[in-house]
């Protein structure tokens, strides 16, 4: 009798459970990189508040800031896989999965961060997102994330043979670490979280970011030449399981799709702020700011990484003549 009743309890309550479900209310978990303040952690926040907002509460974020829930590639399978719901990630690691999105990890394919935008707004947009979306992450909006350049602590960097020999820091991307490789260089592909002590313990020579994260990270304290070669400007997504987006009711993903909207409008404002005022305080700091008089010989010796890319995916080559072509 007693173990009837306890088992028609516990089955009431999973009754319970579901019917909340079903009503809608749900919880996120959200995963993002960065730290308090850093623009894309701001944004992110203002993502939850948008989706409580204009879901009438009926979803609700709970973000997990500064890479507390694991590494970029560890996130993404966990976005994927749906245990986590949504994350802020850089389309580099998203590459070696979903080959479309790998295009942006050319070096130099983009002219300028607008050119970026320009692209992602258009066809070629369109076709990233649809090859991410086949891998189980759908991109509900685009963060900038500048431009990326090298920084290292002994010597600026002008030309290839500078970067010969020395150990660079790289994401986890095979386009990646063949361009150290094509520049004479050894690539290094290591998490975010491990360059500023690798840095100073001499595990690696150098490494490549944009302002915001060489300064937010401290790496500037440790490698205090940052040479602008400018030489991979890739967008970051507002990603979401796909799984989850689609079993959204046509209303709901609506509210969602608007508030990530909000959210990278906001993102992309306290951006061009926080390049500026990150350039400022490393400067200040006694960072080395070097212009690159002729950026072409690096751009040239990038050939072979194209030819991979492309002997690897030969139906994208329409896909970066876009790109390229592309004003
Ligand atoms: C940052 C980016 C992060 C991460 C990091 C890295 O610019 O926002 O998502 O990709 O670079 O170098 O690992």
């Amino acid at each position: 009798m007693y173990q009837t009743l306890s088992t028609s309890f516990t089955g009431a309550l999973a009754v319970l459970t579901l019917a909340a479900t079903a009503a809608g209310a749900e919880t996120w978990r959200g995963w993002n990189i960065h730290v308090e303040g850093y623009p894309n952690t701001v944004a992110m926040d203002r993502f939850a508040e948008l989706l409580d907002e204009k879901t009438d509460g009926e979803i609700t974020l709970q973000m997990f800031h500064g890479g507390t829930l694991g590494s970029q590639p560890d996130a993404i399978e966990q976005v994927r896989l749906g245990g986590l719901a949504i994350g802020n990630f850089n389309l580099g690691p998203i590459g070696p999965i979903a080959p479309e999105a790998n295009v942006v990890s050319l070096p130099f394919i983009f002219k300028d961060v607008d050119h970026m935008f320009r692209v992602l707004n258009g066809e070629g947009g369109q076709m990233i997102s649809d090859g991410m979306e086949a891998k189980g992450l759908i991109p509900l909006a685009w963060y900038d994330a500048g431009a990326r350049s090298f920084y290292n602590g002994d010597k600026p960097i002008n030309a290839p043979d500078d970067v010969a020999g020395m150990k660079v820091r790289v994401m986890n991307n095979d386009l990646y670490s063949g361009m150290i490789s094509e520049l004479g260089g050894n690539p290094s592909p290591m998490a975010f979280a491990e360059v500023y002590q690798s840095l100073k313990t001499g595990v690696v020579d150098g490494a490549e970011n944009n302002w915001p994260s060489y300064e937010s990270t401290g790496h500037y304290e440790v490698a205090g030449y940052y040479s602008l070669s400018q030489h991979l400007i890739i967008p970051e997504c507002l990603c979401i399981n796909a799984d989850i987006f689609n079993g959204l009711s046509e209303e709901m993903q609506d509210a969602v799709t608007e508030a990530a909207q909000e959210s990278a409008a906001l993102q992309r404002d306290l951006w061009a702020e926080r390049e500026a005022s990150s350039r400022e305080t490393v400067e200040a700091a006694g960072v080395q700011t070097n212009e690159i008089a002729d950026k072409t010989p690096f751009a040239e010796a990038m050939a072979p990484v194209y030819e991979a890319y492309l002997s690897q995916n030969a139906d994208l080559r329409p896909l970066v003549e876009l790109i390229q072509s592309t004003d």
